[in-house]
């Protein structure tokens, strides 16, 4: 081969890697979706005041500011349509009056280690919590050996402003010596089995690894003990908590009532974002197939995106959105958002997911997307209010416009 065809290759080479770099990963360049108007204006919170009222004419929604001054909040509940409780990532828990804006701290919240993305995550009520006023805490803390930082699963009953028998659930199995990938997501079934998602902690081959809680959906009862009938619990090495496998960092779960399918948002590589609908014993592909690629390099992961062993996503992101929060809105408020996910996208943006009514992938769209917010957590009040929790310390409140 004479030099020139070579340098001809070598260039096409580089120009190729250079336009995968030229890709918009970190979408510093957004695109605005959506026109937006903003009705006041204020220096802090980035632009973001305490009476802002965000419209998106195109999205057709209003967001208002409802909470402010939050240190990095990681997820909501709602303990009626007035109050929330809200967990910060640094440990806290609150208790939220929305009227008055009076907001309490909780006493005896387990002890978090923050360490990397770790630290206090989700917070979930039982679903009979106004009979028994339990409540349930994700969060990073130290493992077995007392080093690092895993993820456990607390129950306490919320007393006021102060939780009570505290009872640890689950300390995962799984090695404490990385900062990445802590999941943390939980749901109840309709049956009231209790599903809690566990992020396969930066050791990728974990996930396929029936020995490790890592890159797992988990199914307990609401006590923490193994149901008889998981699917592994038969199975010699395998942690019988097990329900499903094959996941990268699911930080997402949520319930349709009506036809009882979880959903899960499942934060991938550069380029592998999925929404999955778990189901029993299943494999999800991590790290063996994706959609994913290699951060930086664009290198693509694994064996393939498809293989007939692996449940294929319900829908991914290419390239990424940086999947956190996921709700299932069945709320009557707004018609319109009928059977459809909302996705918390940490690159800025509300991402809503219409359903068909098979429960199959319809259309998306992309909301809130012109404030470059950090969205952690979507959450649906009791009256089908939708709320949006993000790292930039606001909590919003988002309304379509009828
Ligand atoms: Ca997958």
């Amino acid at each position: 081969m004479s030099a020139r065809p070579l340098l001809l290759i070598v260039l096409g080479l580089v120009a190729g890697v250079a336009a995968w770099f030229w890709q918009p990963w970190q979408e510093g360049g957004r695109k605005r979706l959506f026109a937006m108007v903003e009705a006041s204006q204020a220096a802090s919170d980035g632009g973001l005041s305490a009476s802002a009222v965000i419209s998106d004419a195109k999205g057709g929604l209003e967001a208002d500011i409802v909470v402010r001054d939050l240190s990095l909040p990681w997820d909501l509940a709602f303990l009626g349509d007035s109050e929330i409780l809200v967990t910060e990532k640094g440990g806290s828990l609150w208790r939220i009056d929305l009227g008055s804006g009076e907001r309490r701290k909780i006493t005896g919240t387990p002890d978090v280690r923050v360490q990397g993305q770790g630290g206090l995550h989700a917070v979930l009520l039982h679903p009979k919590f106004s009979d028994n006023g339990l409540i349930y805490l994700s969060y990073a803390a130290a493992g077995e050996d007392g080093k690092g930082a895993v993820t456990h699963f607390m129950r306490a009953r919320l007393d006021g402003t102060r939780l009570t028998e505290q009872k640890l659930l689950l300390r995962t199995k799984a090695p404490g010596d990385r900062g990445q990938h802590f999941g943390g997501a939980m749901v109840f079934d309709r049956d009231g089995y209790l599903f809690v998602s566990v992020g396969e902690r930066g050791y990728r081959d974990d996930a396929q690894k029936l020995s490790s809680h890592n890159g797992k959906i988990l199914r307990l009862h609401d006590d923490g003990s193994v149901p008889k009938d998981n699917p592994l619990v038969d199975t010699p090495g395998a942690l019988p908590e097990i329900w499903s496998y094959g996941h990268r960092n699911p930080q997402g779960l949520a319930l349709d009532p009506v036809s009882g399918r979880i959903y899960e948002a499942e934060h991938g590589p550069q380029g592998g974002d999925e929404i999955n609908v778990i189901e029993r014993g299943r494999n999800y592909g991590w790290p063996v197939i994706t959609y994913g690629r290699e951060y930086g390099t664009g290198i693509r992961i694994g064996e393939g995106t498809t293989r007939p062993d692996i449940v294929p996503p319900l829908h991914y992101y290419v390239p990424s959105i940086a999947t956190a929060g996921i709700a299932y809105y069945a709320g009557d408020a707004f018609p319109q958002w009928k059977n459809s996910l909302f996705v918390a996208a940490l690159r800025g943006h509300l991402n809503r997911v219409q359903l068909n009514p098979d429960g199959t992938f319809a259309k998306e769209e992309r909301l809130l997307s012109d404030r470059d917010l950090r969205i952690r957590a979507v959450r649906v009040s009791p009256k089908g209010a939708l709320f949006v929790v993000a790292d930039d310390g606001v909590i919003l409140q988002v309304s379509a416009k009828p």
